[in-house]
């Protein structure tokens, strides 16, 4: 299959414009207009309470071990939690995932069916629990699990406060419509680590530079539980770390078009495994 994103590939930097709709219908569903021009949607108030105080209790008897889970990754140099994945089964969270409002949601950006390509919980726990470099998650998929288009958004789901100082995510806005193809490391990369500690896929100061030339400022995703953030999966997104007292505990479903299935990495090297990209 014809490579049309190349990354990861070389020592070179290059933006390059995308080519795929970043929703199909704009017309149908509230916010989806606004979604395909800036690449993020705030939605407040979506959820139902309880639901949601009954999904955060769940994230953190992960957290804590008190509930055992298999697919997990740390925080770099630390035994300290950062993610929990392949969630979306967990019947607590897969109520959330199946609100008929967020289904609408997902066939007017898609254009028809999609299916969970990641699910996870991402904890930002309090003193000093690392953020996240400038990326964009696209970036990460076509190289590392081959997704081959863009054509797949993440829904994410605050279940605590997210707040200007614990760490909110920071996104650029109409960033999703340029694609960065970003240098190779000379490091031996894992799947592991590189969840963990993004070795790749960083736009460099003079790609990022452009970005925020076009977007005319950041925007800082301040949130609620309840709330629900829907972003592209090419907006350059950030987050900082977690200084303060107060968890930043966060769910994602990542929604992938069935027309745009997974195939071999666009990058080379070993399809992750199942629990960070499913191919079923
Ligand atoms: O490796 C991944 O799939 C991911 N990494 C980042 C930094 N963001 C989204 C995604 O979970
Ligand atoms: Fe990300």
């Amino acid at each position: 299959m014809k490579d049309k994103y190349p990354t990861r590939k070389s020592k070179k930097t290059l933006l390059m414009q995308r080519e795929e709709r970043a929703a199909y219908d704009t017309d149908s569903v509230y916010g989806i207009r606004e979604y395909a021009e800036k690449g993020f949607y705030h939605y407040k108030n979506f959820f139902d309470s309880g639901a949601i105080d009954l999904a955060n209790s769940r994230a953190a008897n992960i957290y804590s071990g008190e509930t055992e889970h298999g697919y997990i990754s740390h925080e770099p140099d630390s035994d300290l939690l950062r993610s929990a994945l392949n969630i979306h089964n967990i019947p607590a969270f897969n109520e959330l995932l199946h609100d008929p409002v967020l289904a609408s949601i997902a066939a007017a950006i898609l254009g028809g069916s999609g299916y969970v390509h990641q699910s996870r919980i991402n904890y930002k726990n309090s003193y000093g629990s690392a953020g996240w470099d400038w990326h964009s998650d696209f970036e990460t998929w076509h190289s590392q699990d081959g997704m081959p288009e863009m054509r797949a958004f993440s829904a994410m789901i605050p279940l605590t406060e997210n707040t200007n100082e614990n760490g909110c995510l920071m996104v650029v806005p109409h960033s999703h419509e340029v694609f960065c193809s970003c240098a190779r490391s000379d490091e031996e990369l894992n799947a592991e680590s590189e969840f963990s500690e993004q070795k790749e896929g960083i736009p460099p100061p003079d790609a990022l530079d452009e970005y925020f030339h076009r977007a005319n400022g950041i925007v800082s995703i301040t949130c609620d539980p309840g709330d629900l953030v829907i972003f592209d999966c090419n907006t350059l997104h950030v987050s900082h770390p977690n200084l303060t007292p107060n968890s930043r505990t966060n769910l994602f479903f990542v929604l992938n078009s069935v027309e745009n299935r997974l195939v071999e990495p666009f990058s080379g090297g070993k399809a992750r495994p199942d629990y960070m990209a499913h191919r079923a």
